[in-house]
């Protein structure tokens, strides 16, 4: 289905589900395993008779060589992007007198939520693992709804040397790693995108654990031009909408041939698809910076020019590039900001498993910062503190 204008709320926004999910934290924090295995029986129609998958070898071993093979070229490639990003140890410099700088630490344990929903998502288990294992994480742990647990993600558990992979989805997967239970590590911060209800869970724990943002359904803009191939459009359009009714996809284009052709390819499709004619790529842009899209596509014959331009985005594409490539092989990541998200953050990389420590050291500071400090300290009733800067270094 095609519409011209774009929705007042996004179909992927996770506000209207927080009061339900409030409940299913509280009874995890409450009830622990017997609450996960209570919530498993309702939400995923699984009885577990266990919290830990218990064979992760045997299941990985039955891997197809062709799976095991584009893996471990993907995983390659992840590494490679996030090792060329990765920042030095330890970085600083020195002004009047101060040496300063910081050293990046990795986070220790990291819970990464694989999302299940109609599909099973072992590329999100290396989206999200290995930049962890770039950063240098020591414990990673996994949970996943248990019907989605297959070959694919045990193979890459055991190549990510993942401690446990625990058999809970949804949002209770989240609290149980939030929180911890008997059976399920509490962790330092969870990664991973989810439903509307995962990311509400991630919202709502993210006061007590570390969460890297909300990544809910999936979000495509085109900007496309008349040189565009409009075929292309619509199998990346297309491709995006394989993620189910909640994404949001948008086609922003000032050629009347590329919206013509479109959109009567897509009016019979079940899905939404929201096609809008713009003036110029310069309001296209600025519409998308508005949005500010999961995954933004330049399909425009000056895509490289225009870069510089996107304020908002989890991940740009340019020129004929697909946005899969991203999904799937390119290095940059698929776990990306979504629901507007992307106003104040990029995608998963190595940055989100470091935290910088930052130092000072100094024997002799410049006498100007010594009296700054003094007379601000005094300034603010801290006579303590100017004091112990004070009799240091006069
Ligand atoms: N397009 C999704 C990621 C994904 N696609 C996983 C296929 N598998 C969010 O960027
Ligand atoms: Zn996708």
């Amino acid at each position: 289905m095609i519409l011209k204008e774009l929705p007042k709320q996004r179909p992927n926004d996770f506000t209207k589900v927080l009061q339900d999910v409030e409940k299913i934290i509280s009874y995890v924090k409450q009830k622990g395993d017997e609450a996960l295995i209570e919530l498993e029986e309702k939400f995923d129609k699984v009885k577990l008779t266990s919290i830990k998958f218990p064979e992760v070898d045997k299941l990985a071993s039955q891997i197809s060589q062709d799976l095991k093979m584009a893996i471990d070229v993907i995983f390659t490639q992840i590494y490679e992007f996030n090792n060329s990003i990765k920042p030095p140890n330890i970085i600083g410099g020195s002004a009047n007198g101060i040496d300063y700088g910081v050293m990046w630490k990795s986070i220790e344990r990291v819970g990464i939520y694989v999302p299940g929903g109609e599909k099973a998502y072992p590329s999100t288990l290396l989206m999200a693992g290995v930049p962890a294992l770039v950063a240098g994480v020591k414990e990673i742990y996994v949970s996943s709804p248990p019907t989605k647990i297959n070959s694919a993600i045990a193979y890459i558990s055991l190549k990510l040397g993942v401690k446990e992979i625990y058999t809970i989805g949804g949002a209770q997967a989240i609290a149980a790693m939030a929180y911890g239970t008997q059976t399920v590590k509490k962790v330092d911060k969870i990664v991973g995108p989810g439903n509307i209800y995962v990311q509400a869970a991630k919202y709502l724990v993210s006061g007590d654990v570390g969460i890297d943002g909300i990544e809910g359904p999936t979000e495509l803009v085109i900007i496309a031009d008349e040189t565009a191939n409009p075929s292309n459009i619509i199998l990346d359009l297309k491709a995006q909408a394989e993620h189910g009714k909640s994404t949001f996809l948008v086609l922003l284009s000032n050629s009347d041939k590329i919206i013509n052709f479109v959109s009567k390819e897509l009016e019979v499709d079940s899905n939404i698809y929201y096609v809008i004619k713009v003036n110029s790529i310069d309001e296209a842009i600025d519409i998308a910076n508005e949005i500010a899209p999961e995954h933004l596509s330049l399909q425009i014959s000056n895509a490289r020019e225009y870069l510089p331009r996107v304020k908002n985005a989890g991940a740009v594409t340019l020129g004929n590039t697909p946005p899969a490539i991203i999904d799937y092989s390119a290095g940059p990541n698929h776990i990306l900001p979504t629901n507007g998200w992307a106003k104040i953050r990029g995608g998963i990389s190595v940055y989100d498993y470091l935290k910088m420590i930052m130092y000072a050291s100094t024997s002799n500071p410049e006498k100007k910062l010594v009296e700054a400090s003094k007379i601000l300290a005094k300034y603010e009733g801290f006579v303590f503190h100017a004091d112990s800067i004070g009799v240091r270094y006069e």
